[in-house]
């Protein structure tokens, strides 16, 4: 996908003229899942895949004209309207409303916009169309005042306001802070972050695409955040003296007091939770030391606890964890929030060819079709392209 693609689209759809572009991309997550709502770490990086938008102010008040090119689907809304019913369409709608709390005057504009992230793989191309847009509105009608953060910020709430998902902020900080070559440690309760340089000699990052989406999703993740703040109110109420925001104030000793006093899944969802935030720093360790054989054992340590304790996993993405196992691959896991979508698999450059060529044979064999294979490059965060 590049520039001059949507550009002959913004040109033919709208009245001719050329607008300002803009790029955001999907982001990998080496290991950190279903912490950053739980005020935990996370490890994620931008892809070199993502979308583009080219955005002009059109002179009316409030009416957007909206291109999508890969949808092939034209919409004119206004923002005085109520949400517009076309998904694609609310991400615009919310992340206009939610700048405009940020203090940019936003008014009409036209939008054409397309993406080569997988949607459904677990990259994230929701994030990439929030940062994206949220960059285009800054530049075209806020001066470019609202800080990266705020725009991070602006994303995750559209997220929660308009499209129904209470994440957190790992995808849309990805998105916006990303730079090639470098993965990010973030700390999702203080914001702090690090770039640390990726560059795993001799080995490969690749994501499987199971290519299954689960129906149910959005739900089934927000009823994960849930049993998390359950664990937290009951420790709260176990322990009147102390702060709990977040199962980030808690150690294991904690949880083990509220035990009896939650139900066996949620108590099972935070002990993932706790695992996974010893997991990310024993990752840290792992990486600064390049010690990729630890780093791989605790993927596969993060993916049994997704599986069997979070229970964001699927039969297809087990399979091919199992395949990665069995070929030798260094790690592998399932990415993002689950419920199907991509493994991330750190392989060994020697292995690679027969993992791919086993994985895909397999696959195949057992589901009637190919996963799809994406070798990961990481690139930048958010940016205007012209
Ligand atoms: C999704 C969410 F959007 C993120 O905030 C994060 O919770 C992730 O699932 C799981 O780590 O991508």
């Amino acid at each position: 996908m590049d520039i001059e693609f949507v550009r002959s689209r913004f040109i033919k759809h709208f009245d001719g003229k050329t607008g300002s572009v803009y790029a955001s991309p999907g982001r990998i997550n080496l290991i950190g899942e279903h912490t950053d709502y739980n005020g935990g770490y996370v490890f994620p990086g931008a892809v070199d895949k993502g979308i583009i938008a080219e955005m002009r102010i059109n002179g009316t008040p409030d009416t957007i004209r909206a291109y999508s090119i890969d949808l092939k689907d034209r919409l004119d809304f206004r923002l005085s309207d109520q949400k517009p019913q076309a998904s694609w369409a609310r991400y615009i709608y919310g992340i206009c409303k939610e700048m405009w709390k940020l203090g940019v005057p936003v008014k009409g504009f036209n939008i054409a916009f397309a993406g080569d992230v997988p949607q459904g793989a677990g990259m994230s191309s929701s994030a990439a169309m929030e940062s994206c847009f949220a960059f285009g509105l800054n530049d075209l009608f806020g001066d470019n005042k609202v800080t990266p953060w705020n725009m991070v910020l602006a994303g995750q709430a559209t997220e929660h306001n308009y499209v129904g998902v209470n994440c957190g902020i790992m995808d849309q900080f990805a998105s916006v802070f990303g730079k090639s070559g470098y993965v990010m440690r973030l700390d999702c309760r203080s914001r702090e972050f690090e770039y640390f340089p990726f560059d795993p000699k001799g080995y490969k990052l690749v994501l499987l695409d199971s290519a299954v989406k689960h129906e149910l999703a959005s739900s089934a993740y927000n009823d994960r955040r849930k049993s998390c703040e359950n664990v937290v109110a009951a420790l709260a109420a176990k322990f009147p003296g102390r702060k709990f925001e977040t199962l980030r104030d808690a150690n294991w000793d904690d949880l083990a007091a509220v035990k009896e006093d939650v139900s066996e899944e949620d108590y099972k969802r935070a002990h993932f939770v706790l695992g996974e935030a010893d997991r990310v720093l024993a990752f840290s360790d792992a990486l600064t030391k390049g010690d990729y054989e630890e780093a791989g054992r605790l993927m596969y340590a993060t993916h049994e606890g997704l599986s069997k304790e979070y229970e964001v996993s699927c039969e297809e993405l087990d399979f091919l964890n199992e395949i990665a196992k069995a070929n030798g691959v260094t790690g592998s896991r399932i990415m993002g929030g689950g419920f199907g979508g991509c493994t991330i698999n750190l392989v060994k450059e020697d292995l690679y060819a027969q993992f791919i060529d086993d994985a895909k044979k397999k696959y195949a064999e057992k589901y009637g079709r190919v996963p799809k294979v994406y070798d990961v490059v990481i690139g930048d965060g958010s940016r205007k392209l012209a």
